[in-house]
């Protein structure tokens, strides 16, 4: 088996483009042209500075229904195909699925992002056999249900000793260390409050070590706060972002590439701007 070790390069703050091959998102002209389109997207974020693209098939939106092993392996496989052709840029594969995991990784994906934190039935094998690296997400719940009645005794500390357990899990099953990234799940079962409290608290993960993945793009949170419709939440969203980054996480998940390449720019050049007095 091939174990080219594969790594993403955090010393600067990345960005994650977001793409969506569910049929809701790419379908008006057939299979062929749900492809096309999905290639072209990647490629537009690529061209837009993106580190990553996060291709999904399965939509995990709050009372989102299941889709079956098929149905993703279809949407996700070919457009991993033909982007691994075309870009350099690493391709992550957003699922819970073992099987879509395998598949992806052998149609070229170098990365797993997966809001289960590799929990169903042989992920954690899956991930182990190959040599890619993995974002573990919390949720609280699933998301058919999981915005019901979100509940903490304490939010930082849960989230934390949860992901923590997780990390462990994978290191007991032959990840390495160096290949785990880890990610709250801003809005994964998570009152407005919670999210913000994650934001306010973000050290207290960034202090485990490992790589810290945030997903706050256009989410319900700034709904809430702001009254804001899906497509007004950009400004809210970068400043999300930005906050994220300034306190130590390291990857953001976007829709918005350019304006949030140019935060993180902002970010990473306050970082490491030299004193000179
Ligand atoms: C994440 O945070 N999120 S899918 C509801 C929205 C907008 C966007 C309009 N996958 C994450 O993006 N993976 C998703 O309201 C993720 N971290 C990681 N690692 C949900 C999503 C969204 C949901």
């Amino acid at each position: 088996m091939n174990k080219k070790y594969t790594t993403i390069d955090t010393s600067q703050p990345v960005v994650m483009g977001i793409l969506n091959v569910t049929p809701d998102s790419f379908s008006d002209g057939g299979k062929f042209d749900a492809v096309n389109k999905a290639v072209d997207h990647a490629c537009q974020m690529n061209a837009e500075g993106a580190g990553i693209i996060d291709i999904g098939g399965e939509s995990t939106r709050p009372g989102a229904e299941p889709v079956s092993v098929q149905q993703e392996i279809d949407r996700v496989i070919p457009v991993i195909e033909s982007l691994s052709k075309e870009l350099n840029t690493p391709i992550s594969i957003d699922t819970s699925k073992p099987e879509v995991m395998r598949e992806a990784i052998k149609a070229g994906a170098s990365m797993v992002n997966d809001v289960y934190a590799l929990r169903a039935e042989g992920a954690i094998e899956a991930v182990a056999e190959t040599a890619v690296p993995v974002c573990l997400m919390h949720m609280q719940g699933e998301p058919r249900t999981m915005q019901k009645e979100p509940h903490y005794k304490n939010v930082i500390t849960e989230i934390k000793a949860f992901l923590l357990k997780r990390t462990e899990a994978c290191i007991q099953a032959g990840i390495a260390r160096d290949r785990i990234m880890i990610d709250p799940g801003f809005g994964f079962g998570k009152t407005l409050q919670h999210n913000l409290l994650l934001l306010k608290h973000m050290e207290a993960l960034v202090d485990t070590g490992f790589p810290v993945l945030v997903g706050v793009s256009r989410k319900s949170m700034f709904g809430q706060l702001l009254g804001l419709g899906v497509d007004e939440r950009l400004h809210a969203g970068l400043a999300a972002a930005t906050v994220a980054v300034m306190k130590g996480a390291r990857i953001i998940r976007t829709h918005d590439i350019k304006p949030t390449v140019e935060a993180l720019k902002l970010c990473y050049s306050i970082q490491s701007v030299t004193d000179d007095i």
